[in-house]
Formats: structure tokens, C-alpha cells, sequence
């Protein structure tokens, strides 16, 4: 039977490509979201960018918490604490 290796051959190649492409679509997204938020310099927990520009909690260009105002600062540890 000459067609088997053949055939064997190409299911093989197909078995590689299936488990090399979850892999490589898992790898990458999770990371880049992260990467981008990730730029704490002082480990506070706080985004540089919130420390520096304020947060905008709703997305619509407009500062919501003033953080910069309230004495946030991006290359010391700071706390915040909300009293409802
Ligand atoms: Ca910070
Ligand atoms: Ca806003
Ligand atoms: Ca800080």
C-alpha cells in the first residue's frame, strides 16, 4: 500500500500544526493588555498614568479622580482610601 505513508505523513504534519497554534494564541494576548498597565514604577499598584494625568473611570476623556491633585506621585507608594 504506497498511499499510507503519504497520508500518514500529512495527518502527522496536521497533529503538529493543531497543537502548535493554541499555544502560540495563548501566548500572546494575555501578555499585551498586561504590559501596557503594568507601568508602575513605584509597585503601589497605581498606574504612572493614573499618578501622573488622573483616572478616567468611564472612558469619556474627562478626569474623574483627580489623583495628581490629591498628592499622588508616581515614584512614591501611595494609598488611597474611599469613606462612603
Ligand atoms: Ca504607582
Ligand atoms: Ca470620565
Ligand atoms: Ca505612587
Amino acid at each position: 500500500m504506497r498511499p499510507r505513508p503519504a497520508l500518514f505523513a500529512l495527518l502527522s504534519c496536521l497533529a503538529v500544526a493543531a497543537l502548535a497554534a493554541p499555544s502560540a494564541a495563548t501566548a500572546v494576548p494575555p501578555n499585551e493588555p498586561q504590559a501596557v498597565l503594568a507601568t508602575d514604577t513605584d509597585g503601589d499598584s497605581l498606574p504612572d498614568t493614573w499618578e501622573t494625568s488622573g483616572y478616567d473611570a468611564n472612558g469619556d476623556g474627562t478626569i474623574d479622580v483627580n489623583l495628581p491633585a490629591m498628592g499622588a506621585n508616581p515614584t512614591k507608594k501611595d494609598l488611597f482610601v474611599e469613606l462612603d
